[in-house]
């Protein structure tokens, strides 16, 4: 049996060279463990004698504690080891520039359309959607529309396919978005203020259309709206939405089957070296077209032409956005050219409110 000290030596040699915990663990089992050396030796001080005790049990006390405090002392010193050869291996440059990823853009589009609804909500109207594809009767009966109308004959509306022997009046797909604001009188009744932003369908395709192009058109019913209303409401809009501080509007007389009077709207402007300038100046561009909502619409719309009145307008979305933004061909507007939406898009943080003021 190997004395205390021969042990003492042993197992603090070993458990000073213990490379890791599990080697650790090894040492400490067969020093202190239930069969371990010095615990057998300190159950073997029962069958000694009385004397032979007294100086052998408080030696082993000892060599018990000291063993227990180098394995404790070690195993801290290896785990302190570990941390520091992760936090060597771990480490993370929080001064490194980030990886740049490829960011979406705003479509112009969506852009103008956001910025025409901040402007008008402020001005009381709400926004209606409805479908694209309409009812003839939507598209145009409730519009007094004619049937013999050129807009209802086959080479300038899309319509819809009809099986073989199904007569019913054809589905078309919306020229214009006042089918929308049908629905809206329909549904909401007047008084009445909404816009109706949305994709329209015409067959046309050339330098200056497309088949697919976007427009709003804006209704105000109530009991006494006049031009007036209207007025003050399209040169409001104009200012906010072209940053001017003034601008001025010249109303000509023209024809449109769902208003009497109806109105084409020019704003004043200039083109200098190619830049427009609105509000100045000794040109007029058309913009809009406009007027009094004809009482058959209003009809149509379920609403009493004798107590209610009111004015309607619309204009396309995809001229004023290249107006405002100096784009100059529209139908690049529609053909997903990566490099001209980075070029033309808008920041998806940057939107448009008025108190931001609507401009990046
Ligand atoms: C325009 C011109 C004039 C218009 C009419 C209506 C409705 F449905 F309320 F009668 N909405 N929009 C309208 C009036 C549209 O676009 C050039």
């Amino acid at each position: 049996m190997d004395t205390i000290a021969t042990l003492r030596g042993k197992y603090l040699e070993q458990i000073s060279a213990a490379p890791d915990a599990d080697a650790l663990e090894t040492v400490r089992l067969a020093a202190l463990g239930k069969k371990g050396e010095i615990s057998l030796k300190m159950r073997e001080l029962g069958q000694m004698s009385a004397e032979e005790r007294q100086s052998a049990g408080p030696a082993l006390n000892a060599l018990k504690t000291e063993v227990d405090a180098a394995l404790k002392a070690r195993k801290s010193a290896l785990e302190d080891a570990a941390l520091d050869a992760r936090l060597k291996s771990e480490w993370l440059d929080v001064t490194l520039p980030g990886r740049p990823r490829p960011m979406g853009t705003i479509h112009p589009i969506s852009q103008v359309m956001d910025e025409l609804t901040a402007i008008f909500a402020d001005m009381g109207f709400s926004v209606a959607e409805g479908p694209q594809i309409e009812s003839d009767w939507y598209n145009f009966d409730a519009l007094n529309i004619a049937p013999e109308h050129p807009a209802r004959q086959e080479h300038d509306t899309f319509f819809m396919h009809r099986a073989d022997g199904d007569n019913r009046p054809p589905h078309v797909l919306r020229t214009h978005t006042s089918p929308v604001q049908i629905r809206a009188m329909q549904d909401q009744g007047a008084p009445i203020r909404v816009i109706a932003p949305g994709r329209v369908y015409r067959m046309d395709m050339d330098q200056t259309h497309t088949p697919m192009f976007h427009q709003v058109e804006g209704l105000a019913i109530d009991r006494d709206i006049s031009m007036a209303q209207l007025k003050w409401t399209l040169e409001e809009f104009c200012r906010a939405f072209f940053e001017v501080d003034e601008v001025e509007l010249r109303f000509r007389a023209s024809h449109f089957p769902f208003t009497e009077p109806s109105a084409e709207v020019d704003i004043r402007c200039s083109w200098e070296g190619g830049q427009l300038k609105i509000g100045e100046g000794k040109d007029w561009l058309e913009i809009l077209g406009s007027g009094m909502v004809h009482p058959k619409v209003l009809q149509a719309g379920g609403i009493d032409p004798n107590e209610w009145q009111g004015f309607a307008f619309g204009l396309g979305i995809d001229r004023i956005a290249m107006l405002k933004y100096g784009i100059p061909d529209l139908r690049a507007f529609f053909e997903s050219d990566l490099r001209w939406l980075r070029h033309y898009g808008f920041a998806s943080l940057d939107q448009p409110s008025l108190a931001a003021g609507l401009s990046r």
